[in-house]
Parts: C-alpha cells; sequence; structure tokens
C-alpha cells in the first residue's frame, strides 16, 4: 500500500514530504493508521545527527495516537478498529526484564529496533525502490505504519488523537519519572531543569504527588508563565543569577531539594541537578537525552554524601499496562493535557513544527493526518 510521510533522508535536511510504499503487518505486526502524532525533542536530536543510534533515510516520530487497520497472523492482543498509542518502549511480558518486575525497558525488539528494522531484521518502508528505516520502532512521522504487536498499547476510543497522542512519549515520561522513578513524597522540595514538553509533565507529576516547593529552572523566561500554570513556586533564570547557579538553588531549598530532574540533556546541566541536591539523601533523576560522545561527571564526593544519581526511560512506565491507565488521569481530569498542545500542523507544516521547538516558542506541536 502507500502511504503520505515525513521522511528524513539526511541528518540536519528539512523533512520531505513524499509517499512510500508500505508492506502490510507480517505474523505478529499491526498495521496503524495513524491520526495524530507529537513532535519531541528526541526526533530534533536524531534529525540533528546528535544520536548515535541515528540512521538515514528515515521515518522519525514516536509520539503517535491511532487506530489499527489490520493485524498479521497470529496476533490476538488488538483487532482491526482498535485505538491505539504506539510503543517505543514495548512490553512482551516474557523477557527477562518484564519478568524481573524491576524495570519497564522491555527487552524484546530493542536490538533490531535500535537498527531501524522490524524484529525480522526488514524494514516495512521502502521508496523508489529504496529502503527506508523505521524510527524506535514507531515512525509515527507517516501517515501509516507498521509496528510490534506487543508496541501498542490499546486505549480508550473516546481518547481524542491530537491530545492523547502526546501520552505516547512526553506526559509519560514527565509524570512518570516523578512518580514512578523518584517516587516524590508528600512535602519533598523539587527542582525541574527545563520546563519544556517533558519538564513541565515532571511538574505536573510532582505537583500531583505533594511535592512542597517546586522550583523551575529555564534559560527561557517565557517558561515561568509555563511552570507557574501548571504548580511551580519558584522559577530561576540561570543566566540572571549572579554566582554559583548550585549555591543559589541549595540556598533556595535549604540545604538542597528532595529530588531533581534534568529534563534538558545538558550535560552540564545534569551535574548541577545531582550537586543541588540535598546532602545525605537527595535523589537527582536524568530525563534528557544526551548528543553523541557527551558524557557526565562529578566529584564522587558528591556520592558519597549520600546523592544519588540515577535515570529515567519512558518514565518507568510499562507501555500496555500503564499507558491506558494515563489515558484515564487525562479522560478524567486528573492530568492536564491540552494547554500543551501549543501548535495543531498539518504534515506539510511539519518542519515548521522543528523551528517552533528550537526557537522555544512551543512547549508541543503535534501534526494532524
Ligand atoms: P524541549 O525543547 O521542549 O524543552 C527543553 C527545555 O530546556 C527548554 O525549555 C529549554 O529552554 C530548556 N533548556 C535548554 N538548555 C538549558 C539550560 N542549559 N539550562 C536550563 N534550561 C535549559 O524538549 P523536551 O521535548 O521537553 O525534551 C527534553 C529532553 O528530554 C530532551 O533531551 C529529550 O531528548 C529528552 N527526552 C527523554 C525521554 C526519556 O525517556 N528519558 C523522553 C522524552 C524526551
Ligand atoms: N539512541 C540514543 C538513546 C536515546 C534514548 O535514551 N532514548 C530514550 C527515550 S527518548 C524519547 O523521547 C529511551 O527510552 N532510552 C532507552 C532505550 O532503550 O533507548 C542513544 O544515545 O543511542
Ligand atoms: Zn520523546
Amino acid at each position: 500500500m502507500k502511504t503520505r510521510a515525513a521522511v528524513a533522508f539526511e541528518a540536519q535536511k528539512p523533512l520531505e514530504i513524499v509517499e512510500l510504499d508500505l508492506e502490510r503487518p507480517r505474523a505478529g505486526e499491526v498495521l496503524v493508521e495513524i491520526m495524530a502524532t507529537g513532535l519531541c525533542h528526541t526526533d530534533a536530536y536524531t534529525l540533528g545527527g546528535l544520536d548515535s543510534e541515528g540512521i538515514f533515510p528515515v521515518v522519525l516520530g514516536h509520539e503517535g495516537a491511532g487506530i489499527v487497520r489490520e493485524v498479521g497472523a497470529g496476533v490476538t492482543s488488538v483487532k482491526p478498529g482498535d485505538h491505539v498509542i504506539p510503543l517505543y518502549t514495548p512490553e512482551c511480558r516474557q523477557c527477562k526484564s518484564c519478568l524481573s518486575g524491576k524495570t519497564n525497558l522491555c527487552t524484546a525488539i530493542r536490538a533490531t529496533q535500535g537498527k531501524g528494522v522490524m524484529p525480522d531484521g526488514t524494514s516495512r518502508f521502502s521508496y523508489k525502490g529504496q529502503s527506508i528505516y523505521h524510527y524506535m520502532g514507531c515512525s509515527t512521522f507517516s501517515n501509516f505504519t507498521v509496528v510490534p504487536d506487543i508496541a501498542v498499547a490499546k486505549i480508550r476510543d473516546d481518547a481524542p488523537f491530537h491530545t492523547s497522542c502526546y501520552i505516547g512519549c512526553g506526559v509519560t515520561t514527565g509524570v512518570g519519572a516523578a512518580i514512578n522513578s523518584a517516587k516524590v513524597q508528600v512535602g519533598d522540595n523539587v527542582i525541574i531543569f527545563g520546563l519544556g514538553g517533558i519538564g513541565l509533565n515532571v511538574l505536573q507529576g510532582a505537583r500531583m504527588a505533594g511535592a512542597n516547593m517546586i522550583v523551575g529552572v529555564d534559560l527561557n523566561d517565557s517558561k515561568e508563565e509555563w511552570g507557574l500554570r501548571f504548580g511551580m513556586t519558584h522559577f530561576v533564570n540561570p543566566s540572571k543569577v549572579d554566582g554559583d547557579i548550585v549555591a543559589h538553588l541549595v540556598a533556595l531549598t535549604d540545604g538542597g531539594a528532595d529530588h531533581t530532574f534534568d529534563c534538558t540533556g545538558n550535560t552540564t546541566v545534569m551535574r548541577q541537578a545531582l550537586e543541588a541536591c540535598h546532602r545525605g539523601w537527595g535523589v537527582s533523576t536524568v530525563i534528557g537525552v544526551a548528543e553523541a560522545g557527551k558524557e557526565i561527571s562529578t566529584r564522587p564526593f558528591q556520592l558519597v554524601t549520600g546523592r544519588v544519581w540515577q535515570g529515567s526511560a519512558f518514565g518507568g512506565a510499562k507501555g500496555r499496562t500503564d499507558v491506558p491507565k494515563i489515558v484515564d488521569w487525562y479522560m478524567n481530569g486528573k492530568i492536564e493535557i491540552d494547554p500543551m498542545i501549543t501548535h495543531v500542523l498539518t504534515l506539510e507544516e511539519i518542519n515548521k513544527g522543528f523551528d517552533l521547538m528550537h526557537a522555544g516558542e512551543s512547549i508541543r506541536s503535534v501534526v494532524v493526518f
């Protein structure tokens, strides 16, 4: 079949809207009609040539929502007509990681996913006879995509696609990092570095958990209003702080925060986030994705004196189990999504979405097919 898609033929070049050939789903796979997809900073980072796993030409996008149109042999977990969110972190419920109960990082298909192909080692997308790579097992910048059945979460039919697609990455990543990974407790003081599409959702999660102070840190002053809208109590722009930002934050939080979160992907900020934690017990959670070759460092003394450095992927959420519940939270008003969808675009306007992201003018741009 044919599908309209935004293709990244090369790094650092605008996406091109073309008609691709798409093979029908094989055994264990499903064909999904993507109704809407968000643009996450991780897509921009891969398009920018900064991803150590980045390969081209590729159909990017990993924050979608849509409808199952066809299933391959042996698929019983979903059927045509089901509304679904594709999962870049699948949940096979059979691999060592799933069975451990200790992680959401299912390993069933991670190796082929990182190589841009389906679990059988081949791609379903092609253009003029040339194979096009899948991305993060999702490729939601295509109107139709093929994904393994373990990589879709079935969601309720009444959730709007253009808002619930954000649960496919940003919402779950942010809210889940605060609740599942950090386990923020009532009365905790929290510092969030980077108030973008992820950081604002960490804010929502921290507020839901009953945090006391919630300090937002961002170089962009326009993020202060956004933070206040979602429960932030204090805003700090590091470029306007006289002296050391860490000392400033430690003083502001009476000795350091119980929890800090990096939502920037900047390794200098990651160090600041760790060192702004309270001596003896503060926990810093890295969410941001750093460019290939970057490393983090600190004085080991920071850890010896009780600070903990950890990371969180997809908010520690198990996709097929937790994503439908987060959709319920949204539909029942427990979490907010609508105000964060700042721009709704057509597929032809997708490059404008990346421009808005880089200019700091959007929280989430969503393409509606
Ligand atoms: P975004 O562009 O919407 O937001 C980033 C924010 O950080 C912006 O508000 C920007 O002004 C701010 N910022 C940048 N540099 C800063 C600095 N030095 N100090 C303070 N603030 C700074 O991006 P996003 O979609 O929110 O993604 C944030 C990060 O999270 C990215 O690195 C992305 O790749 C990563 N991410 C990780 C996961 C995961 O599962 N771990 C999931 C989604 C996104
Ligand atoms: N390909 C990158 C890794 C990027 C990364 O860490 N991705 C996050 C999700 S970001 C979503 O916006 C993730 O889930 N990581 C776990 C995993 O298995 O990829 C690199 O550095 O090679
Ligand atoms: Zn993402």
